[in-house]
C-alpha cells in the first residue's frame, strides 16, 4: 500500500481535473434520448453511453430519458446512479414522461421502451398497441430533435415500429430510421465460430436479411471466415442450413427459457455495436446487419424496414452493399422474411 504523499495525491487529483476539463472544452456533446430508460435494456446500455463505448472516449453526451409515468420513480433511481458514477463525458441528465422533453435536441433517438407481448395477446394486436406509441413518438422527434437526428428502434416489433415513427416523423429523411438487427448478426458470428473452433474475431461479412423476428434469415452463403467462405471451415452443409438458422433465429427465447427473462446486456451490447458502426467507417472488405428503409435492393421492397448488408464510408454515408450473391436457398429465406415484413405493414396500415 503506497504511504500517503500529498504533492503525489495533488498532481493526482490534478491531472484528473485536468481530463474533465480536456473532456469537456473538446468537443460539442452529442444529445443521446432513450426511451424505456427504466427497463432492463437501458439499465445495461446508458452506463455504456455515458463511459464513452458508443460515440467514441472523447465525445461529451447529453441523456435526455423517456419513460412513461409509472416507472418515473424507478427511472430516478437509474438517474441517481448515473450520477453516482460520477462520468467525466456526460454533461446533462434529464428524466421526463414528456416526449417532446426526451426528445429536444435529440442527435441520436435510441427507442427502447416499448409495450411486451402478454398471454392471448396476437401479433396483430401488439403492433397496433406498439404501433399508438410510435406514432406519438415519430411526431414528437419530428418537432423537436435536432436537425441531423438518426432514430434507431429496439422496442419489438422494431421493424415495424420503425417504419410507423418514419411515416409519422413528418419532414425527418427516410435514412435517418434504423432497427437493430445486430444482436442477430452477434449470435450468428457466435455459432458460425463455436462451429468451426475458431474466434469470432475471424468471423466477418455476416448479413441478417429481413425482419428482427423466428423469419429473418442469417445468411452464412457471403459470410467469412479468415476472408474466405465458411464452407472451407464448415463441413456439415446440414447443419449451415437447419439447425444454424434455427438456433440464431430462436436464440431470443433460448434466453428466455433459461434465465427467465429476455436478454438484456447482449441487446444492449448490441445497441452499441449499431450506433457505433453506423457514427463510424466500416472496415475495409467488412459489413455489418441493420435494418432501414428499402431502396428495392436486392429485391425487397421499397418503404419496408428490412435489414441488410450496410456500410458506412469515411464521409459518414450509410450505404447497402451491393451485389451480394443470393442464390435459390438465400432467395427463399429473405422472401420469406420480407412477406412478413410486408404481412405487418398491412396490418398497421391505418396508421401510416
Ligand atoms: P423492459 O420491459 O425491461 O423495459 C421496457 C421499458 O419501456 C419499461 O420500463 C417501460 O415502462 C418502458 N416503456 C413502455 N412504453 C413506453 C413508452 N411509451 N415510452 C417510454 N417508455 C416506455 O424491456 P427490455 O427488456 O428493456 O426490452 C425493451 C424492448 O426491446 C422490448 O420490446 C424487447 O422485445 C426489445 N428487444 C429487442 C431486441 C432486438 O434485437 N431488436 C432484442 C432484445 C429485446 O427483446
Amino acid at each position: 500500500m503506497l504511504t500517503p504523499d500529498p504533492k503525489r495525491d495533488r498532481m493526482k487529483t490534478d491531472r484528473e481535473h485536468g481530463l474533465r476539463w480536456f473532456v469537456r472544452i473538446m468537443k460539442t456533446p452529442i444529445t443521446v434520448t432513450v426511451t424505456g430508460a427504466a427497463g432492463q435494456i437501458a439499465y445495461s446500455l446508458l452506463f455504456r453511453i455515458a463511459a464513452g463505448d458508443m460515440l467514441g472516449s472523447d465525445q461529451p453526451v447529453n441523456l435526455r430519458l423517456l419513460e412513461i409515468e409509472p416507472a418515473m420513480k424507478a427511472l430516478d433511481g437509474v438517474v441517481m446512479e448515473l450520477k453516482d458514477c460520477a462520468f467525466p463525458l456526460v454533461q446533462e441528465i434529464a428524466a421526463t414522461s414528456d416526449p417532446d422533453e426526451a426528445f429536444r435536441g435529440a442527435n441520436w433517438c435510441i427507442l427502447v421502451g416499448s409495450v411486451p407481448r402478454k398471454a392471448g395477446m396476437e401479433r396483430k394486436d401488439l403492433l397496433n398497441i406498439n404501433g399508438k406509441v410510435f406514432i406519438g413518438q415519430g411526431q414528437a422527434i419530428a418537432r423537436s430533435a435536432a436537425e441531423n437526428v438518426r432514430v434507431f428502434v429496439v422496442g419489438n416489433p422494431c421493424n415495424t415500429n420503425a417504419l410507423i415513427a418514419m411515416k409519422n416523423a413528418s419532414g425527418v429523411p427516410h435514412d435517418r430510421f434504423f432497427a437493430m438487427t445486430r444482436l442477430d448478426e452477434n449470435r450468428a458470428k457466435s455459432q458460425l465460430a463455436d462451429k468451426a473452433g475458431v474466434h469470432l474475431s475471424r468471423v466477418t461479412n455476416m448479413t441478417i436479411w429481413g425482419n428482427h423476428s423466428s423469419t429473418q434469415y442469417p445468411d452464412w452463403t457471403n459470410a467469412k471466415i479468415d476472408g474466405r467462405p465458411v464452407t472451407d471451415f464448415i463441413k456439415d452443409a446440414d447443419w449451415l442450413k437447419g439447425e444454424f438458422i434455427s438456433t440464431v433465429q430462436q436464440r431470443g427465447a433460448a434466453i428466455i427459457a433459461a434465465r427467465g427473462l429476455s436478454s438484456a446486456a447482449s441487446a444492449a451490447n448490441a445497441a452499441i455495436d449499431t450506433v457505433r458502426s453506423l457514427s463510424f467507417p466500416t472496415p475495409e472488405g467488412d459489413w455489418h446487419s441493420v435494418a432501414l428503409c428499402s431502396d428495392g435492393s436486392y429485391g425487397v421492397p421499397a418503404e419496408i424496414i428490412s435489414s441488410f448488408p450496410v456500410r458506412t464510408t469515411a464521409d459518414g454515408k450509410v450505404e447497402i452493399v451491393q451485389g451480394l450473391p443470393i442464390d435459390a436457398f438465400s432467395r427463399g429465406k429473405i422472401d420469406a422474411s420480407v412477406k412478413e415484413l410486408l404481412e405487418e405493414k398491412e396490418a398497421v396500415s391505418s396508421i401510416l
